[in-house]
Order: structure tokens, then sequence, then C-alpha cells
């Protein structure tokens, strides 16, 4: 409990000192703004520090909704396996209580969430440019391109007990927005098209795919949740928090988590009482930063692969690829290997716009528009593009295809 913290943080010697001064010095604060933790900053007179517990419900749901708390656990192995790898794009890992469950992590000061901003029309020039070289690089590394099957094996051998979040994900984001469920908690003015998604069978196989590509394809060690809500900003500084929702998966599952989260902050401003000027100009720059996160992405993974011919994994040993017709055939496998993650890019971030809308884990973009139908015009807009993506993939190809067709189903959704 949160009386119980600071008594708690005066007894860590090397949180204490970072505090400062005496523990009755020290102020806390209740900062949670997830669904499913307890997360406090407390502060001393020297400096603060990021407390985090994992209770044995989800917190914003409440007891009746029981959850393993081993997900600190996860969440600090996750934080432990990418700090070499992704360095100042994480904060720092201070201590881990596996008894508690309880996570003390750096201080991110004056950084705010992203979502937030992203809600207030704010920019923030290098955030979706970092996300995507985070992805990258922790992708890359965890890959059978970056470290030996045994390796591999190792984190999949850990991540895969992550097994109570990972219900949650399938859940939450495959299979409840197609059923119906105590869960599900969108608008009625939604329900028309809620029941359009349970009875559409080419739209549930589209999704069951991809469901399958989820749980069986391990390419990588997957942040697991990084939506916009996962990412904290200044004008110059990100970092990717919370990742107890860690497991193995697709590459293209993280990426399509944030590029979704910034294009329903795109038809969720169309409900905000602000200028159209401000608006569209929001807007352009919220689909430029979806291409900025692709080509990010891209860039510094083939330059990762690029830089490093023997990967120190096992699929593409660059002996087996030497001489000029050696170096022209590794260069259309990587093409390959990246077109493959943008088709997985794309799908995902159709899914994962469909959940915010549909399933239990409504967003603020949406849920700061208080005029419920006003809100499910935009939601519907959003649902009838992400449709189209996971029914139509071949139209959706190329990042100018994506990007062009977001505009064109604003007020197309709900008659
Ligand atoms: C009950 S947990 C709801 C959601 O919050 C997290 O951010 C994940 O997205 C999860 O699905
Ligand atoms: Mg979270």
């Amino acid at each position: 409990a949160q009386a119980d913290i600071i008594p708690h943080l005066a007894t860590l010697t090397e949180i204490a000192a970072i505090l400062g001064g005496a523990p009755s010095e020290w102020t806390i604060r209740d900062v949670a703004d997830g669904y499913i933790n307890a997360v406090y900053l407390v502060d001393g007179p020297k400096g603060g520090i990021c407390a985090k517990q994992a209770l044995p419900w989800v917190r914003y749901h409440g007891e009746s909704w029981p959850l393993a708390e081993d997900r600190a656990f996860f969440e600090a192995s996750y934080m432990r396996r990418l700090d070499p790898i992704v360095g100042a794009l994480a904060p720092k890992l201070l201590h881990f209580d596996p008894v508690l469950q309880f996570l003390v992590i750096e201080k991110l000061t004056p950084h705010i969430v992203l979502r937030g901003g992203l809600i207030e029309g704010l920019r923030y020039p290098k955030a979706s440019a970092d996300v995507g070289r985070y992805v990258a690089q922790a992708a890359f590394h965890t890959s059978d391109l970056g470290v030996p099957f045994e390796r591999k094996f190792e984190d999949i051998g850990l991540f895969a007990a992550n097994r109570s979040l990972l219900r949650i994900s399938v859940d939450l984001i495959f299979l409840d927005p197609y059923q119906e469920t105590w869960r599900n908690r969108f608008v009625p003015e939604l329900d028309a098209w809620a029941k359009a998604f349970r009875d559409d069978i080419e739209l549930k196989t589209a999704v069951a795919r991809h469901r399958s590509a989820f749980l069986s394809n391990r390419q990588a060690l997957l942040h697991g949740d990084l939506h916009s809500g996962s990412v904290m900003v200044t004008e110059d500084d990100t970092r990717v928090i919370d990742g107890e929702f860690s497991t193995f998966g697709p590459i293209g599952f993280d990426l399509g988590a944030y590029a979704a989260n910034l294009i329903l902050n795109w038809y969720a401003q169309g409900g905000y009482d602000r200028p159209a000027d401000e608006r569209d100009s929001h807007r352009q720059w919220l689909l430029e930063q979806v291409a900025v996160l692709w080509d990010s992405f891209r860039h510094e993974f083939v330059a990762i692969w690029e830089q490093n011919p023997d990967t120190g994994g096992d699929l593409y040993p660059a002996a087996h690829f030497s001489g000029p017709a050696g170096a022209a055939r590794l260069a259309t496998i990587r093409r390959d290997y990246v077109d493959a993650i943008f088709a997985d890019f794309v799908a995902f971030a159709a899914i994962k716009m469909i959940r915010r809308v549909i399933s239990y884990a409504q967003i603020a973009d949406f849920g700061v528009i208080e005029d419920t139908k006003r809100r499910a015009e935009m939601q519907a807009d959003a649902l009838a593009f992400a449709r189209e993506v996971l029914k139509n993939p071949g139209r959706f190809t190329d990042l100018g295809a994506l990007l062009d067709a977001i505009p064109r189903f604003e007020g197309t959704g709900l008659d």
C-alpha cells in the first residue's frame, strides 16, 4: 500500500541515497494512469524515483479481476535484458524485489506520457524516430539474426512464463473485439459496428491469421504493449517504459502498436474543439510520424545487420554469402525480411486500432470527447479504416498507400 512505500524505501540504502535527507522529508504521489499496476513518484531533497508495484488484481478494475503479481518480475527481466541493447532509450531499473513484486525505476523528469501530449496537440520531434530505433535494436539483438539459438531459447524460456499478461493480450487484442464478453466497453452508438465485426468471417479470418503469428512466430523479444502511453517524452528525449507485457513474437507487433496509437489520435482529433487549421496541421504531423517510425526502424535494422556481417545469430552467416553474388543475395534477403515485417506492422496496427475501440482498455484520446455520438463517429471511422486494411492487405503494401487511406475514411463510419 502507498503508506508502506516510504518506510520500505528507507531500508534500501542506494535508493535512500538517491532521495537524500531523511524519510520524513520524502513525499509520495500516486501517478498510476495505466490499467494494471500501482505507480508512485517519490521525491526527496536530493532526487526522485519511480516506484511500481504489481497488485494481485487489475488496478483499474479492482479485486474482481485477479492477476498474477509476477508481471513485475517480467518487467524487471525485460529491462535487464534490454538495458545493454537500447541504453538511454529506456529508464534505468534501480531495484527489484521479487517477494514484493516491487520495482524502483529512474524518475524521468520533466518527461510526460506521449499520449497526453498528442491529445494536447503537442509535437515531439524525436519520439517516433527514437521508437523506431528502439524496436530495431531490441528486435535485432534478441532475434536469430543477433544471437545464437541457445541464447534466444534461454530468453524464450524466461518470457514464455509471462502467461498471465499474454492471456490479457490474446483476449483483449485478438479475441474480445470479435465476440460478446463482459470485458468489452464500447459506447452504445457502436453496437452495430461491434455486431458487424462479430459477424464478419473474412475479418475474423484475417485476424486469426495474425493471432496465429503472434502466438507462433517467436521472431524477437517484444515490449508487447508499445502504445503512446508506454513512451515518455520531452522535446529531445524519449524513453520506453512499462515492459510487463514482454513476450516473444513478430517484430511488426510493437511497431504496429505504436503506429496504431498515432493513427487513433489522428481520428480522435476530429472530435476535439480546436481550430481547423491547428487540427489539420497536427494530423499532417501525425501521418508524417507514422512514416518516420517505419523509416527509422528500417534504416536502423538494416544498418545493424550490414554493420554486423557475422551477426552473432544462426540465420545468415556471412561465410555463406561471400563474393559479389553472395552480397547481392544478402541484400535481397534483407529486403524480403524487412518487407515481411512491414506487412506484419500494417496488419498489427489495424488489429491494435480495433482493440482500443471495441475491447476493454479504452484510450483517453477518444475518452476526452465527452459527446459519445461525436466520439463514436471518430471511432467508427477508425474501425472502417482498420477493417479495410485487414481485409484488403494487397492495397497497403507501401507506406504511401497506408497514409493516403487514413483521411479517406473520415466521415465514412457512422451513418
Ligand atoms: C486489463 S489490462 C488492459 C490493457 O492495459 C495495458 O496497457 C494493455 O494494453 C492491456 O491490454
Ligand atoms: Mg502499461
